[in-house]
């Protein structure tokens, strides 16, 4: 069941309620803050690992704008994006990933340890899948508590593959929990092609085991994201059930900023930077007037500003004390 609960007037209404000012900022300030992420840790500023979300930037953006403050996210490994969507600051993420003691995690965690709790974003996850069981739990907190909230869990298509989601699913299918599944298909895991791995086609189509909605959606495209999005969460909220969201998208980058990138052709890289999702939102907004070509470049250079803020902030924060090493342990 691969339902497409929209048509081209309800596309229309939603694409005209949408910010596309304020869903262009959130969009640089991933991109900027993603590049300056990969800058550093080439440089050998930020340890462990960092997964850019460069490319992607339609989904997270899309998906969140269809969100109330009070509505759950759960992330993944690669988090930046959905963070910073939901509304996270970028000064403490910076200085989260320069392990500094201002970070989100006091510096102790990088960058697969982001949470925002005042944001309800639940948190980015190093282990695959890990957000269905925390989204779905959220879901279900919802119901209890009669809140009105909807968790959306983001997950990758190396996530289809999980036993966790089968669980989760058929758990919220039948208590009809409000919560948008939102699988971010961006064609590989590490370094495994998803049409290779992933059994059975279109992902949206595993929807009709659950006697769920499924669709596909153009992940490079924000309006697209941004429509099914708001239809899937409205149902959720209502009491309707869960949704799976398939959005097709990619990352520029390889799976993190040291991939040697030795298992695709950069001609591949190429054709999908020929529909990258900001440059179409800025021909939106401009082609529109909603927006001058003077506005957008001024917008640009005023995140560029607050994300060189965001690393000044970081390096110049002290690193965590070592008084500091066996705190904020749960076990
Ligand atoms: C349970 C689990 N298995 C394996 C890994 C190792 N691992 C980290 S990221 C990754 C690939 C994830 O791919 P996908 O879900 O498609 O997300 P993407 O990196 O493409 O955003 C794997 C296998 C892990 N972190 N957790």
């Amino acid at each position: 069941m691969s339902v497409d609960l929209r048509t081209p007037a309800t596309i229309a209404s939603t694409a005209a309620q949408l910010d596309l000012r304020e869903a262009l900022r959130l969009m640089l300030t991933i991109r900027l803050f993603d590049e300056q992420a990969v800058a550093l840790f080439r440089a050998g500023e930020i340890r462990g690992s960092t997964h850019p979300y460069i490319g992607m930037e339609a989904v997270g953006v899309g998906v969140t704008l269809a969100l109330r403050p009070t509505d759950y996210v759960t992330s993944t490994h690669r988090g930046h994006g959905h963070t910073i969507a939901k509304g996270g600051d970028v000064r403490r993420m910076m200085a989260e990933l320069l392990g500094r003691s201002t970070g989100y995690s006091g510096g102790k965690g990088g960058s697969m340890h982001i949470a925002d709790m005042d944001r309800h974003m639940l948190g980015a996850n190093g282990i695959v899948g890990g957000g269905m069981g925390l989204a779905t739990g959220a879901a279900l907190t919802a119901r209890l508590q009669h809140t009105g909230s909807v968790a959306v869990c983001f997950f990758g298509d190396g996530a289809l593959e999980q036993g966790v989601l089968h669980e989760t699913t058929n758990l919220a299918a039948i208590w009809k929990l409000p919560v948008v599944y939102v699988c971010e298909n961006n064609q590989y895991a590490m370094s495994t092609r998803s049409d290779w791995s992933v059994a059975g086609g279109d992902p949206a189509s595993r929807a009709a085991g659950y006697g769920i909605p499924g669709l596909t959606v153009d992940g490079m495209d924000l309006v697209a994201v941004h429509s099914a999005a708001c239809d899937f969460v409205e149902r959720a909220r209502r009491g309707d059930g869960p949704a799976y969201l398939i959005c097709t998208t990619y990352r520029y980058h390889g799976h993190h900023a040291a991939d040697p990138l030795n298992y695709r052709e950069r001609e591949e890289v190429e054709r999908w930077r020929q529909v990258d999702p900001i440059e179409r939102v800025k021909r939106a907004v401009v082609g529109g007037g909603v927006m001058t070509a003077a506005e957008v470049a001024e917008l640009e250079r005023g995140v560029e500003a607050e994300i060189e803020a965001a690393v000044e902030f970081g390096k110049a924060s002290p690193e965590p004390d070592p008084d500091q090493l066996m705190t904020d342990i749960y076990a």
